[in-house]
């Protein structure tokens, strides 16, 4: 039986914390990965970051795909971006931030580094929902949230609503 995890809502502060680099590539890692996928698929979200579920460790699960059987890991995940002029915006959703879309602008052409469960190192040049998707997973690995790039207005909007809901 696989563990579904607690997610942290906005504008819980723990989800500010940055998260430190996986240096151990165990069983316990490959186990908290799985119950992180399962607390995502649970949730109906394509991605979700370690920091989102108060572990503060660099790792990423992800599944964009319409049948819900093509899981992906990303640990100690970086990119560069590729084009400064080339960008995409989509209109993303939060398990943290949840009842808000926001549409938001982000580079759309970048290389992307990550290593494995077991530590084997991977590049690719991601397209699509992916390249969104894991920029948005990484701002989460840093502490950002994607109400950080909404006008304070609209962010302390957000946050009144949420802080009600929980009350
Ligand atoms: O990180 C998270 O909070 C998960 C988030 C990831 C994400 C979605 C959209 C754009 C960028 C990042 C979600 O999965 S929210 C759910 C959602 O938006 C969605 C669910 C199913 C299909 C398509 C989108
Ligand atoms: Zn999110």
């Amino acid at each position: 039986m696989i563990e579904k995890l607690r997610i942290l809502r906005y504008p819980d502060p723990k989800l500010r914390t940055v998260a430190k680099k996986v240096d151990k590539f165990d069983k316990s890692l490959e186990n908290f990965a799985y119950s992180m996928l399962h607390t995502m698929y649970e949730d109906g979200g394509i991605g979700l970051a370690a920091t989102q579920v108060d572990k503060h460790i660099r790792l990423i699960v992800m599944d964009v795909s319409e049948s819900r059987d093509e899981p992906r890991f990303f640990v100690n995940p970086e990119y560069k971006i590729l084009d400064n002029k080339s960008f995409f915006s989509y209109e993303e959703g939060c398990l943290s931030v949840p009842g808000f879309n926001e549409l938001i602008e982000r580079p759309n052409k970048i290389e992307l580094k990550w290593q494995d469960l077991q530590g084997n190192t991977h590049i690719d040049k991601p397209e699509g929902i992916v390249t969104v998707c894991i920029q948005h997973e990484i701002d989460h690995l840093d502490g950002k949230l994607m109400v950080d790039y909404v006008s304070d207005l609209k962010r302390s909007r957000i946050k009144k609503k949420l802080e009600k809901y929980r009350s």
